[in-house]
């Protein structure tokens, strides 16, 4: 289902339409980005395209920068330290996009580990940028995707609306500290998570903090929270009672957004309940980069144990669905559920938690 966006916020003939470009070919990493670097999302498209995310054109596979332990980064956010053991990954509820690889359901033994709470804030964030002086990909490319409803900026600072997602717009000048693009900043969102930044990006805050991505597998095991089989980290039942347990998008996607569980964008990384684990908002709020690379046929010639993706592939593994995700829409704020972008793509709605090297 393709809704239209009505009413979109900023009038059509104000903004630029972004072209499609080619396909980029392989370079080196210090190529400079395509101009028009597209947001083309479909939000149910196969594999590398996202759900409620934009995604661009595959990029170059340059090779992954390594987290190395620093030892200096201040990483500050609670750990939870996980038993392992193990699960039953992928859907066992029928709730699965048949596109997206959620099956078939396969037992994976998980090795101890520990892993972030909640998502990196902005706050976090901002104590990684200003010890390191670290530019994101949004910075850099002088650009990131921004949900047409959540758009603070100038009309002459849009690109886009995106081909076959007119709800992304391309916003120069958004970036972690603008959200919503240069009229927006971080007042009162300290404790909000990090948004615009990309899988190359979290890296780079992994490097500094010691730390690591969770694999995909890390990253489901941790969701369910110890209940086995479950759509979500608390159960199988949406909601609890009227109440809303994830921020998710109500309303009428794309246009309109009642907010009814009390947030049009992000929310703080602790609101609502935590799931058996202890971690928030797994599901729900922000997409989080996982380290693996994404392929749909990988469950079926995974490892066993510990698991951490296929060789190689365009787009990185992300998990958990974000305030976008519609209950008629888009079915992917579940354990289970898998998207991807590109690894220097960059969103409003995506960030990330870390892992404890062992
Ligand atoms: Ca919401
Ligand atoms: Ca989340
Ligand atoms: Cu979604």
């Amino acid at each position: 289902m393709t809704e239209e966006p009505a009413e979109p916020r900023v009038p059509a003939e104000r903004t630029v339409p972004v072209e499609s470009p080619a396909p980029v070919p392989a370079g080196p990493p210090s190529e400079p980005p395509v101009a028009g670097r597209s947001n083309a999302p479909d939000n149910h498209a196969p594999a590398a395209m996202s759900c409620c995310a934009p995604a661009r054109p595959a990029v170059p596979a340059a090779p992954a920068p390594r987290p190395e332990r620093s030892g200096n980064g201040d990483h500050r956010i609670e750990q939870v330290a996980l038993p392992g053991g193990v699960f039953r990954m992928g859907d066992a509820s029928g709730d699965r996009n048949p596109l997206d690889g959620e099956g078939p359901v396969h037992d994976v033994r998980i090795a101890p580990f520990a892993i972030d709470a909640t998502s990196v804030t902005n706050a976090d964030w901002a104590a990684f940028a200003s010890a390191t002086g670290y530019l994101t990909e949004a910075e850099t490319y002088g650009y990131s995707a921004v949900f047409h409803l959540a758009v603070a900026a100038d009309p002459a600072d849009i690109v886009g609306p995106a081909a076959g997602a007119p709800w992304w717009f391309g916003v120069r000048g958004a970036d972690w500290r603008h959200p919503g693009g240069p009229r927006s900043g971080l007042e009162g969102l300290d404790d909000h998570p990090v948004v615009h930044v990309s899988w190359n990006d979290a890296l780079a805050y992994c490097a500094w903090a010691g730390r690591r991505l969770p694999t995909e597998a890390e990253w489901e095991y941790a969701s369910r929270g110890g209940i086995d089989g479950a759509r979500y980290p608390w159960g199988n039942e949406l909601m609890d009672g009227d109440r809303w347990r994830v921020n998710i998008f109500q309303g009428r996607f794309p246009a309109a957004n009642t907010a009814e569980d009390g947030f049009a964008t992000t929310a703080p990384v602790r609101t609502f309940a935590p799931n058996g684990f202890g971690l928030w908002q797994t599901v729900g709020n922000v997409w989080e980069w996982c380290s693996d690379w994404f392929e749909p046929g990988y469950y079926a010639v995974s490892p066993a144990a510990d698991p951490a993706g296929p060789e190689g592939g365009q787009a990185r593994v992300l998990r958990g669905g974000s305030y976008l995700c519609h209950s008629s829409y888009c079915n992917r704020y579940r354990n289970a559920a898998r998207s991807s972008n590109t690894p220097d793509s960059s969103m409003g709605n995506a960030g990330f938690r870390t892992v404890a090297l062992a």
